[in-house]
């Protein structure tokens, strides 16, 4: 595994409200977002980002599901024009299990990136600064690769997709423990400095054979399920409505139902949008789900392509309807990258776990 997450920021709105009038924010698909973010037109036509505004609140934070001891962290990002008031905005770093922040980029007055380093959690020095700019009111694809070492550690900080700093053997580690969160924005607990709009967000490791290095400025794109798949064991949710419709309406009265564990539902997804030359570096299937009684309820993500179909690990459900996300970083009909051709023609969908 290489690929770890990818969130566009298309389908939820932070604002949205839940059963109590409270604002559903991440819904669990970040571990935490600031209560003021919002939904704003993204960086491509119909799509979305995220802002997160100047003031408390703080950003977007997501838990790893184990320890790294080298994260890959991408997302375009665009900061409103600011005041030099010698505050220095974060635009995205990495915490340890300990919740020490070890490392982040930065942003000057000048639009310049700052490498920064944190030593006992709560503050930062500056180990390098850009040459290039990063004007503000523009999106840019930053991107951060650190690996954690005593004495062999890097902090790469690329541009729009271009290196602009780069920390070989350094010592990345001090004391610190393995890498357990991404955040975007400021560290957890402190304030924004400055608006920023985050979209298109992917987190990599180091490991496996494909994604284990930057992507470069890359896009999040949402595909809804469009049509019945081959599996169809699920219930509709209310009945006579398409399992499909009920998937991908948007509204959360309406769903499909299990009750049986190893039950099948798969669907035909939307066509990934024309692009020239599309290189596919995985496919996450994201589920908004609950379960409806205490006990066990659990599910994986399914995808079938041609005559394989895989499995993600079991996902553990609440009571509450979070979004939940199982990634297919390779086509299981041959273990290998995906392409345009076998993505349009795979589903996807869920099993009963
Ligand atoms: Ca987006
Ligand atoms: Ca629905």
């Amino acid at each position: 595994m290489a690929l770890l997450f990818i969130d566009g920021f298309d389908h939820y709105d932070p604002q949205a409200l839940d059963s109590f009038g409270e604002p559903w924010l991440a819904r669990g698909k970040a571990a935490y977002l600031s209560p003021q973010a919002t939904r704003i037109p993204g960086r491509r036509p119909s799509s979305y980002a995220l802002r997160l505004p100047a003031g408390p609140g703080g950003g977007y934070v997501k838990n790893l599901p184990s320890v790294r001891s080298a994260l890959i962290v991408g997302a375009a990002v665009r900061v409103a024009p600011f005041s030099n008031t010698g505050e220095l905005p974060v635009l995205m770093g990495v915490r340890d299990t300990a919740a020490n922040m070890t490392h982040a980029v930065g942003i000057d007055a000048d639009g310049r990136l700052r490498a920064l380093q944190s030593r006992n959690g709560d503050w930062f020095l500056t180990l390098a600064r850009s040459v290039a700019t990063a004007a503000a009111r523009g999106w840019h694809y930053i991107e951060m690769r650190l690996v954690q070492s005593d004495y062999s550690g890097v902090f790469e900080v690329r541009l729009n997709g271009v290196s602009v700093i780069t920390l070989y053997a350094l010592n990345t580690l001090n004391g610190a423990n393995g890498l357990i969160t991404v955040f975007l924005g400021p560290p957890p607990g402190q304030e924004t400095a400055v608006t920023i709009d985050v979209d298109d967000l992917y987190i990599a490791d180091t490991t496996g054979t494909i994604n284990n290095t930057f992507l470069g400025d890359v896009r999040v794109d949402v595909l809804q399920a469009q049509a019945q798949g081959t599996q169809a064991q699920w219930s509709v949710l209310p009945s006579g409505l398409q399992a499909w419709q009920a998937v991908s309406d948007g509204d959360d009265a309406t769903a499909i139902t299990a009750s049986t564990v190893g039950m099948r539902h798969s669907f035909d997804m939307a066509a990934l949008p024309v692009m020239a030359s599309p290189a596919v570096h995985g496919v996450q299937v994201t589920m908004l789900a609950r379960k409806t009684d205490a006990g066990n309820g659990r599910v994986r993500g399914l995808v079938i392509s041609g005559a394989q179909s895989a499995v993600s690990a079991d996902i553990v459900l609440e009571e509450q309807l979070a979004w939940h996300t199982a990634m297919f970083e390779l086509n299981p009909n041959g273990n290998v990258q995906w392409t345009e051709g076998t993505l349009n023609a795979a589903e996807f969908g869920v099993e009963a776990a």
